[in-house]
């Protein structure tokens, strides 16, 4: 079995990687660029771990997302872990909506509570993983703690398989509609989640249009997402604007519910 770990940069992943895996072997470079390659296997031994380069987004303008986004689309792995910064929760949940919507099951791993807690932040995480809808574990990448609790929970078959992810964005009218035409339009022969496939072309990822093989149906989405666009625009936004300004609404509510700020309860009512 295959896991991805995948998380924003500097969220503790390197760290985590070094405490699941006993070995790990570098394989190179990613496909054509200067992004380290590493695997190694769960000290368990059940599963083989890929570290990939992190990223804010999947839309590959670094070369570190056009390698997430080409490895996504490779799809040769059971599961993504994915680790998350406590402290900077509603950044990492943006990449997290994207990964989920990917449709393949997520583990999450919650890091740097520490950090959170010095800035004055609990997270209640039972119930972030009742907004995500699939497994969260706490972590500490640094110290090790937390970590054998996420390789069982990441290769343990039933639960993880069984799991639904909840957490679902409705991107609105204009959004919905094209993606709804654009499913009818793809006929690439796949086991990738087409509604992924579909928002991701909508938020002008250039690698998932590369991937599409049929030239007539990359004309026909060109033609799809230029009316979109001039929908868009009537509401004075670019489609990934939109994408993007849902995606925030959610994340932002989610967070508001999540996030317990200690130093409130002492702020005196004005
Ligand atoms: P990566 O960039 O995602 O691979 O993250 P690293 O594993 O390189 O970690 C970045 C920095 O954060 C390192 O200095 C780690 O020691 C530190 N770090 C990792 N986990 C924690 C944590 O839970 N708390 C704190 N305070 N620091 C951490
Ligand atoms: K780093
Ligand atoms: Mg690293």
């Amino acid at each position: 079995m295959e896991l991805a770990l995948l998380g924003n940069p500097n969220t503790g992943k390197t760290s985590l990687f070094n405490h699941l895996t006993g070995t790990y072997e570098y394989v190179g470079n990613w496909n054509g660029v200067t992004v380290e390659k590493k695997i190694g296997t769960l000290k368990n031994k059940k599963a083989i771990l890929v570290d990939l380069p992190g990223v804010y987004s999947l839309t590959p303008i670094s070369e570190e997302e056009a390698v997430v986004t080409k490895y996504l689309l490779e799809g040769k792995m059971s599961r993504i872990v994915n680790i998350i910064d406590a402290s900077q929760l509603k950044r990492n949940l943006l990449l997290s909506i994207q990964l989920i919507e990917y449709g393949k099951p997520v583990i999450f791993a919650l890091n740097m509570i520490d950090i959170a807690k010095r800035n004055g932040k609990s997270i209640d995480y039972p119930l972030l993983a009742t907004y995500l809808g699939a497994t969260t574990i706490a972590i500490s990448a640094r110290k090790g703690n937390g970590c054998e609790e996420l390789s069982r929970a990441s290769t343990i078959k039933q639960t993880m398989e069984n799991e639904e992810h909840t957490l679902s964005i409705h991107y609105g009218e204009i959004i919905e509609e094209a993606i709804e035409k654009m499913t009818l339009m793809l006929q690439e022969k796949t086991d990738l989640s087409i509604r992924w496939l579909t928002i991701q072309l909508l938020d002008g990822n250039a690698a998932i249009r590369s991937f599409l093989t049929n030239p007539l149906t990359k004309q026909e989405i060109d033609s799809l997402i230029n009316d979109v666009t001039i929908e868009c625009e009537k509401i004075g936004k670019k489609p990934e604007q939109v994408i993007y300004l849902k995606r925030r609404e959610v994340v932002d509510q989610i967070v508001q519910r999540v996030e317990v700020i200690a130093d409130k309860k002492r702020m005196p009512i004005s």
